[in-house]
């Protein structure tokens, strides 16, 4: 499988840079008629001139991307690896079983290749990294032929675990993210039964590999394959493969990036890249699949959990701004945060000492007026 990839882009460029000045030096080579005095200040010239653009050019692209300085750590504690030692018996392992779920020497298999079957993995820790990427191997696979097996699997950095559900064996409504490899299109078949069919623009090939992130009031469409909820997606076509299957989540300064390797060339290809993905800390990872009237089994060989050290400042400044405590994405009406209540609390702020003061004017008056009543009743007693 690829490694890590956090790195390698400035790492890439890093080598560029290296090259080009080294090409640069030996280009400095002056002709031997030139006076050496007057060919040296030209080569320091050249040299601090080429430097100089280098500088340029390498502020330019970091300024312009800044998550590409990274560092990255596996955190074992939030990773599933073979022998599983301790899963789904001891209560000291970092992870549990739930549902169908069974360990073997080989994987975790979340569902047998059976009908109505759900299980699932989750980790036992709530996750306080702020930066993260996941690595998934898995392997779906089956008897079924193409378009006779379901449902899919799911990976997961929710506020709630181990809860059974209709969402790929989890729980509806989740608050969090979900990532999904659907090999079912419900869709599809839904239309196909109304002798609809989908616009060429609209079509997605199955298994499907998409993500959604959910606010605990958001629903997953089943029906539809999650289609109003979905922030990305790409077709994968993961189902009964001989090589190994990887997906990889990335979350760093609060972009969602979602890769695959599943041809067995050991490469990521693109799946999804959504900027402005907000996920609180102390969230759970898990893992679940489903079987419905169809079925495959779905195994997860190891899930590695990386810390991400973003190196540029000016993004963890920008971060720190305020604390996430519900999931949202900018740009996504069904989640976004609701501007007009934001407004509203602070007109409702601006009554409520409005109508304070008025009302401590108002028992200041009357109080007066009593104290005027009194003292006036008072002073007739005295005549
Ligand atoms: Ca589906």
């Amino acid at each position: 499988m690829p490694g890590p990839i956090g790195t390698s882009p400035s790492r890439r460029w890093a080598l560029v840079c290296t090259a080009m000045a080294a090409s640069s030096r030996r280009r400095g080579v002056c002709p031997s008629e030139k006076p050496w005095s007057r060919c040296l200040s030209l080569h320091r010239m050249y040299v601090t001139l080429f430097t100089f653009t280098l500088l340029c050019l390498h502020w330019s692209r970091c300024s312009s991307d800044d998550d590409h300085e990274m560092e990255e750590f596996l955190k074992r504690e939030f990773s599933l690896s073979k022998p599983y030692q301790g899963v789904g018996s001891l209560g000291s392992s970092h992870w549990e079983l739930m549902g169908d779920a069974m360990i073997t020497t080989e994987q975790v298999r979340l569902t047998s290749d059976m009908q109505s079957r759900q299980g699932a993995v989750w980790s036992r820790t709530p996750c306080d990294l702020k930066d993260w990427e996941m690595q998934v191997h898995f392997k779906i696979h089956g008897q079924g032929k193409k378009n006779l097996n379901g449902d899919g699997l799911a990976v997961w950095f929710t506020k709630d675990r181990m809860q059974k559900g209709p969402v790929f064996g989890n729980k509806d409504n989740f608050t969090g993210l979900g990532v999904f490899v659907d090999t079912y299109p419900n869709e599809e078949k839904h239309l196909e039964a109304q002798k609809k069919r989908y616009t060429p623009r609209t079509e997605r090939i199955f298994p499907y590999v998409l993500a959604m992130v959910g606010n605990g009031s958001v629903s997953y469409d089943h029906e539809r394959d999650g289609r109003p909820t979905e922030l990305g997606g790409c077709t994968a076509m993961v189902r009964n493969l001989k090589h190994d299957t990887f997906l990889f989540i990335r979350y760093v300064s609060r972009r969602l990036t979602v890769m695959i390797d599943i041809e067995g060339q050991h490469e990521w290809r693109d799946c999804l890249d959504v900027p402005g993905v907000r996920l609180p800390l102390g969230y759970y990872f898990g893992a679940s699949a489903l079987t419905g009237d169809l079925t495959d089994i779905h195994d997860i060989i190891s899930m590695k959990l990386y810390q991400i050290t973003v190196l540029s400042k000016k993004s963890q400044d920008e971060e720190d701004e305020d604390e996430i405590t519900i999931p949202s994405v900018d740009n996504f009406e069904l989640l976004r945060v609701p501007e007009s209540e934001e407004r509203m609390s602070s007109v409702a702020i601006f009554f409520t000492v409005l109508f304070s003061m008025v009302g401590c004017v108002f028992l200041i008056v009357v109080g007066l007026l009593v104290y005027g009543h009194w003292s006036e009743t008072r002073r007739k007693r005295f005549y």
